[in-house]
């Protein structure tokens, strides 16, 4: 496997050398800046999306939007809880009971849920970092519970299933305020640029990416109602939850029509390619650039 040495060189981060072994499957990967007009973002919000990978970007929802949104999802948290207590060891792959529960393809089970999916907002950003024809790619509640805190590795969303193109868009949404106390996402940036790196599995966490060269990190508090918005390709972890508090959070990534996957875990030679298009919970949203 071919090795690549970078360095991360911002102002305000130390310099860290980094070994950055790229995915075995990967075939290479290059960086696009993204050429406007831009029909939601700032410039200089996509500006910084194509430097460091990532952005914070508040108020994107109404209370009232959200609550209805949480309402519905609580409801999904605790039928999963109830599973989580049939399962041995209160496990059910990476989810655990009362350490963190991932709860996916809730479109196909909520209209409230694929009502927002298609929130206005939200494919403005998707236009404006995808184009005109996007795809809803994945989504997912994620609530990290405070009774057993941990860590959620730092890993690329590619690194649970590597796509062509590789760079999708992943929105994480808070439900509440999230906090580095609580849990908020923690980013690399800049490492986007570099494409899928390697990653390993580590039980019973979920893959994890540069865990010999840890990089630096920029933690990424947001209010309920923003949304950190990155690049599939940004390396990001999620800290322990030290509140009293579950923190809530609905993930969702797009990709642009067309994307494919190479499904399973990257031993061996890359399988065919997958196209990610099953109509119950990876349908089109924009098309031309408009919503449908
Ligand atoms: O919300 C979390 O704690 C982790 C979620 C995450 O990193 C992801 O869905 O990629």
């Amino acid at each position: 496997m071919s090795t690549n040495a970078a360095h991360v060189a911002k102002e305000n981060f130390v310099m860290v050398p980094l070994n950055l072994r790229p995915h075995p499957w990967s075939t290479g990967f290059e960086w696009s800046d993204h050429q406007g007009p831009f029909g939601f973002l700032k410039d200089d919000q996509v500006q910084r999306f194509d430097e460091e990978g990532f952005i914070v970007v508040e108020d994107l929802f109404t209370r009232e939007e959200l609550k209805h949104v949480v309402d519905e999802l609580d409801v999904f948290d605790v039928e999963m809880d109830r599973r989580l207590d049939r399962e041995s060891a209160r496990r059910a792959g990476i989810s655990e009971k009362g350490a963190i529960s991932f709860i996916p393809n809730l479109v196909a089970r909520s209209e409230i849920v694929r009502e927002f999916v298609r929130h206005s907002k939200l494919l403005g950003i998707a236009a404006d970092i995808l184009g005109p024809d996007v795809n809803l790619y994945w989504e997912q509640a994620v609530y990290k519970k405070p009774e057993k805190p941990r860590r959620f590795p730092l890993h690329q969303d590619t690194g649970y299933q590597l796509t062509d193109p590789e760079d999708f868009l992943s929105c994480w949404i808070p439900l509440n305020d999230a906090t580095v106390d609580n849990g908020c996402p923690q980013i690399a940036p800049g490492l986007h640029v570099y494409g899928t790196l390697a990653h390993t599995y580590v039980e019973p966490l979920g893959w994890e990416c540069l865990s010999e060269s840890p990089p630096e990190v920029v933690a990424a508090p947001v209010r309920a109602g923003g949304a950190v918005v990155f690049s599939s390709l940004a390396p990001h972890f999620t800290g322990p939850n030290t509140t009293d508090d579950i923190r809530k959070a609905y993930v969702i990534l797009y990709a642009r029509k067309g994307t494919v996957a190479y499904v399973g875990a990257p031993v061996g030679s890359r399988p065919e390619p997958v196209q990610q298009d099953n109509p119950d919970y990876q349908f089109a949203v924009l098309r031309g650039g408009r919503a449908v």
